[in-house]
């Protein structure tokens, strides 16, 4: 009996372990050779490699000591918290340690004496990787679990956050979502993200403890009920899209909104017995190392793929250098069983000698000429190896030739440059009175309007005579009795005519304001 125990123990993992060599040598009629394969790691506990952060500051019971008491005993208040004495304390680590039977050790935050504020909680799970979800996420309560919760994912290590299960005694209430439960999503729904009122309920703290993010019923959705069919889970996980995305997080947050309430009322007069206590959050899945890796390790605080198939980076995400001849592709779960592994190719190994750093896939023979050159380069390249920059773009000097950001556009100004090139350091070519590195600017003696015009006047050169204020440098606004570009013209020496509407009256106040009026103000500005 016992024997038969262990061979089952040893079956199941073999049975799931599909994916799990990269390659292997076999022989061949040629000879032998590698043969290679997609592959992923096993998956692993996560929470042995999570860093936890528990905001907001002070959320944690003990500092100082605080009593509590339990929906059971609610009038019993004996029990205790205190950061200082580690038999009391209840820090954020006890969320991930490993129990001995029967004696549960959580965290616990503060209780809920500043009701009617709410109390909120965020417990943040950080990786630091990619890590792919195979089993569901189960986060264990000691004394009842929270009325309200969300549970929100990162997957670009904590920069962005996107809700990926809302919890509620009451869906509509709460988050004015109607409650759905994960077993009756279809096909086309499976990365849904709904409400459930299912882990929310009181059911006595001691009976049900379990908060759970269902992976495995959603996997079931493809693979059935007991997950036999995994190949037609992987199929669709390759051409269903987001499906993979969905269950793929860096990070993870519980935000807690609202305790367990023990009942439907808040009891002002014992606030003691409100509070969040977390005992467990168990985390299942595996690296994600876009199937060009079957092992995963933890080095220098991290967890890091251990990259095969000629690839390179925390979760084998381009090519090593010197097997960038086509584009980085991941690897495939099809076609079953195998997989196709989309290896990275070394220079001159998959299309004769033609290198294309990368930005094409394909090369083609060029009859007349006699050459292979590489069809449609990417990432704005040109070239026989797609070695130079298109027109309008210039080389980025800290990329190497076969990265993505190696050609960087241009950027003229279109008004003040020739065209919309520039030379090999980003400069382009200006139109007279234009300078700059796009040419967006006016040299001095210049002014910008649509392009740059030469200054009319300024204060150094150019200047406007005869009391005449320099307009932005595009005109000179004269007083009356003097015209010209600089006004430097008197009126009564350019028309006769100026000077007898107002004989003898030339200079003074008086006479201006009304060779003002007679000429309606427009002459004011006279051009
Ligand atoms: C919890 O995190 C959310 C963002 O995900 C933030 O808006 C909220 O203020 C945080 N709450 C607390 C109590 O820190
Ligand atoms: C995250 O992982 C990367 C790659 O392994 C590493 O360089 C970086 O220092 C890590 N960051 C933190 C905050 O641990
Ligand atoms: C990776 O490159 C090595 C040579 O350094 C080669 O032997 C090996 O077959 C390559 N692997 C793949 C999957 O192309
Ligand atoms: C130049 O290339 C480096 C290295 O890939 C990249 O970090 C940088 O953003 C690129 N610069 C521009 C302007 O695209
Ligand atoms: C590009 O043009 C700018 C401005 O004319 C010049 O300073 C720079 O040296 C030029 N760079 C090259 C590589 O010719
Ligand atoms: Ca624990």
């Amino acid at each position: 009996m016992l024997y038969l125990a262990a061979l089952l123990v040893h079956c199941v993992p073999l049975a799931m372990a599909q994916y799990d060599i990269c390659k292997s040598w076999v022989t061949t009629d040629d000879g032998p050779s590698w043969e290679f394969y997609a592959c992923q790691p096993k998956a692993m506990r996560m929470k042995d490699y999570v860093t936890v952060r528990v905001d907001p500051a002070g959320i944690t019971c003990g500092d100082p000591p605080e009593r509590f008491c339990t929906h059971e005993n609610p009038y019993l208040c004996s029990d205790e918290c205190d950061a200082s004495n580690p038999d009391l304390a209840h820090p954020p680590k006890l969320m991930f340690d490993s129990e001995d039977e029967g004696l549960a050790t959580y965290w616990q935050s503060v209780t809920w004496r500043r009701y009617p504020e709410p109390l909120l909680a965020n417990i943040t799970l950080s990786w630091n990787k990619s890590i792919e979800l195979t089993d569901d996420i189960v986060i264990t309560f000691e004394y009842g679990r929270p009325t309200i919760m969300m549970l929100e994912k990162s997957l670009d290590n904590g920069r962005t956050w996107h809700p990926y299960q809302y919890y509620a005694d009451d869906c509509m209430e709460a988050f004015s979502m109607p409650a759905r439960r994960v077993r009756d999503l279809s096909t086309t729904s499976a990365n849904r993200v709904l409400c459930t009122e299912e882990y929310s309920r009181w059911a006595g703290s001691k009976k049900e403890k379990t908060v759970r993010f269902e992976v495995r019923d959603r996997f079931a959705i493809f693979a059935g009920p007991d997950l036999k069919n995994m190949d037609n889970l992987y199929t669709r996980l390759e051409s269903a899209k987001g499906l993979k995305d969905f269950f793929t997080v860096t990070d993870l947050r519980m935000r807690l909104l609202r305790p367990a309430l023990g009942g439907t009322y808040v009891q002002r007069e014992n606030l003691y017995k409100y509070f969040y206590a977390v005992s467990n959050i168990e985390v299942t899945g595996r690296c994600k190392c876009n199937l060009h890796a079957n092992l995963c390790t933890f080095k220098e605080g991290s967890l890091q793929c251990e990259c095969e198939h000629n690839t390179t980076g925390q979760d084998c995400g381009k090519c090593k250098k010197n097997f960038r001849s086509r584009s980085w592709r991941a690897g495939s779960y099809l076609p079953l069983p195998n997989g196709s592994p989309n290896a990275c190719a070394a220079a001159g190994s998959a299309f004769g000698n033609c290198e294309c750093y990368g930005h094409s896939n394909r090369c083609s023979y060029i009859d007349f000429l006699n050459v292979v050159t590489c069809v449609s380069c990417k990432h704005n390249t040109r070239g026989q190896h797609c070695q130079h920059c298109r027109l309008g773009f210039y080389r980025n000097s800290s990329a190497e030739l076969d990265d993505e950001n190696v050609c960087i556009e241009c950027n003229c100004n279109q008004i003040g440059s020739m065209h919309d090139r520039c030379n090999e350091t980003g400069y382009c070519e200006c139109r007279e009175g234009a300078t700059g590195p796009k040419c967006d600017d006016c040299l001095p003696n210049y002014y910008w309007r649509q392009g740059c015009f030469p200054n009319v006047c300024d204060d150094e050169l150019l200047l406007c005579q005869n009391g005449g204020t320099c307009y932005q440098n595009q005109r000179c606004i004269c007083p009356v009795g003097f015209k010209g570009v600089l006004c430097q013209q008197s009126r009564c020496e350019a028309d006769k005519q100026d000077c007898d509407g107002a004989p003898g009256a030339r200079g003074s106040p008086a006479a201006l304001a009304l060779a003002m009026l007679a000429l309606q103000l427009p002459g004011w500005v006279d051009l």
